[in-house]
Formats: structure tokens, sequence, C-alpha cells
């Protein structure tokens, strides 16, 4: 019996997201399966069994009448979320070693970037002056963690190794041995109040849009070594209210950012964040994808689907991620 046909669209990403690697990567895994590489011709949409996609336009999915299952190829769902003509198919997200890990190596550079004063030092060394500053201990230092999911709780692991105070915030109670753990807008004070450095690594929801703003960066601890507190965002950029955090930081609300997401992305050339002296900003790419992984990821779950078993990391609709 022929195999439903799997059809990839990709729009977007970075370098690593050439479509033609991805299909060579299907191509590899899914050798009896016909891989059908976007905008394409010569095939019938009823063949279409399942989708491997990054930010498809709305309304392109709509055009399979046969789809079971829909691979997000990343994390995040929320482009897919915004489309009210999405296939009612199971959606599943990427949940693997190889993005979680990458995710953390981000969160513990840029933890320790602000931590150990490195805008300092390496002023310092262009400058040639020889003035080491008093360096605390990761002891001295708490981190929240908003998102204690997939890749918040690996963060957390590691940072609490590191000797961090870790604290971390979910919409439902959660338990991470050696981080205090909050939840719920009834428990987010109590969170920022003792967060020093403050990580987001949320989904983008109508819950969570915007929550990082001034009302909340005014509620984190002042009182640490570092200052004043530091955002460091890896979630999305429609999480964050950017006018807020350019205004906190200029008042000293906020002494510094990392940020990896923005509201328009590629940022515009004429976008404040560039300049900043007291922002360190990268293009989106704390966790790239891997093709590999994930396609070999993406492969591995249909075999089990079509053997009758369970998906996995299947994305709740209502909950948004
Ligand atoms: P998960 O779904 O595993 O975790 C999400 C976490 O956020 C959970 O702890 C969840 O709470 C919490 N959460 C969701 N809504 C709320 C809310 N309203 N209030 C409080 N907490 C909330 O996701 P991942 O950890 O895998 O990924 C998180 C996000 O990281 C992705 O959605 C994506 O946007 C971003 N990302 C960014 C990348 C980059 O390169 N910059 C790469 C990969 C992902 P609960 O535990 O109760 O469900
Ligand atoms: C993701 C991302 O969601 O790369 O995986 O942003």
């Amino acid at each position: 019996m022929t195999k439903g046909a799997l059809a990839l669209l990709i729009h977007g990403g970075t370098d690593n997201w050439s479509p033609d690697r991805w299909k060579g990567r299907f191509d590899a895994v899914c050798r009896d399966r016909r891989v059908i590489l976007l905008p394409a011709t010569g095939f019938e949409p009823a063949e279409i069994h399942y989708a491997a996609v990054w930010k498809p336009v709305p309304g392109e999915l709509a055009s399979f009448p046969n789809l079971k299952v829909i691979f997000n190829l990343g994390a995040g769902v929320d482009a897919l979320m915004v489309d009210r003509t999405l296939p009612d198919a199971p959606l599943v997200r990427v949940a693997v070693d190889d993005l979680t890990s990458r995710m953390t190596e981000y969160v513990v550079l840029h933890v320790l970037m602000h931590h150990r004063q490195e805008h300092y030092l390496r002023d310092s060394q262009r400058v040639k002056r020889w003035a080491p500053k008093f360096q605390w201990p990761a002891s001295a230092i708490s981190v929240g963690i908003m998102g204690l999911g997939t890749l918040g709780t690996d963060a957390a692991r590691v940072l609490r190794r590191i000797g961090f105070q870790v604290l971390g915030w979910s919409r439902t109670p959660r338990q991470v041995d050696g981080v205090a753990c909050f939840h719920g807008r009834e428990q987010i004070e109590p969170f920022l109040a003792r967060t020093d450095m403050l990580v987001c690594l949320l989904p983008l929801t109508p819950d969570t849009r915007g929550v990082l703003n001034r009302a909340v960066f005014e509620r984190l601890n002042r009182t640490s070594a570092l200052g004043a507190p530091v955002l460091i965002n890896a979630g999305r950029g429609g999480l964050q209210n950017e006018a807020d955090i350019l205004a906190c930081l200029d008042d000293g609300t906020l002494g510094a950012v990392s940020l990896d997401v923005f509201m328009q992305e590629p940022l515009p050339p004429d976008s404040p964040f560039w300049t900043h002296p007291n922002v360190v900003l990268t293009p989106h790419n704390a966790a790239d994808t891997d093709p590999d992984a994930i396609s070999r990821y993406v492969a591995a779950q249909i075999a089990r689907f079509e053997a009758g078993g369970a998906l996995d990391n299947v994305v709740d609709r209502m909950r948004g991620y």
C-alpha cells in the first residue's frame, strides 16, 4: 500500500533553514514515503497525510483534506495558532534534547555574561584598563525563569548546578529540585520580588502577550549585587512591551537586557535596540532547530502513530501551547 505523503512548508528561519536541506533530511528518513517540498506541482492534495511546517501562511494547510498530523518544526506554535483555518488534526511541536541543550547554552551564556560583568571587562580591554571590580559569587544572584516547561526546566537545573539561586514561574504547579517554584497570576508578585535576573521562556499565547512590561520590571528585586535587574528574553517578541523595555533601561528600572526575539523580525535597521549600550541582542538564534534531529523526530513519531501508538508533545489548542 502507498504511504501517505509528507508535505514540507517552510517560510523564514535562519541560514540553517534552507528548504532544500530540510527536503534532503526528510527524504533520507522517510525512504518509502513521498516528501513534497511546497510550492510544487504534480501531486494531489488528497495524498498528503502529514505536514511538517514552519510559519505556514494562514490557509495553506486547509487545502489538504486527508491531513492526519501537523508537525511544527520548532517548539513555539504561536504562528500556527493564529490560523483560523488550521485543520483539526493533532498538532505536534518540537521537544528534543538537541534544541533544549542549545537553549540552555544561550540562557547560561547570557546569565553568566551579566553576572560576570562582561560588558565592563570587554570595555576595559578595549581601552587597556587594568581595573578589576569586585566579583560576587553566583550564589549571590537569583535567576527567575518565567516558563518551567521543557526549556525552562533544563536551564533551571544547569543554573542551579552553577550555584545560582533559581526560581521558576509556570501556569500550573511544578516541582523542580532545588528550584523555588511559583505559579499563576496570584504568585507572580513573590516570584518577581525575589528575582534579580528575569529569564523568559514562555510561549506566546493570548494570556502571555505583553507580559514583559514596566509593571513587571518594577516588581523585580533592586537590592542585588547587579545594581539593577536584568531581563533575558528568548521566548517570543510578542511577550515584550518594547517601548517599556527601552524606557526602563533609560530610567534605570532595568540595568541591562539580552533579547533574542523581537516584535518585528528581522529587527528593522532603525530600531534603537541595535545601538543601545545596555542591550545585547541576537537574531532569534538562541536555539536553532537542527534538520537532522527534527526530521528523525518526525519520522519516528509517524512510525509510532501508524503502528497505533500515541504522539508526543501534542499541542493543547485551548491553552495555545
Ligand atoms: P513548554 O510548553 O514546554 O513550556 C511552557 C512553559 O510556560 C510551561 O511551564 C507553562 O506552564 C508556562 N506557561 C504557559 N502559559 C503560561 C501562563 N499564562 N502563565 C505562566 N506560565 C505559563 O514550552 P518550551 O519550554 O518547549 O518552549 C517555550 C517557548 O520558547 C516556545 O513556546 C517558544 O516560543 C520559545 N522558543 C524560542 C526559541 C528561540 O530560538 N528563541 C527556540 C525554541 C523555543 P505549565 O508548566 O503550567 O504548563
Ligand atoms: C522555536 C524557535 O520555537 O526556534 O523552536 O523559535
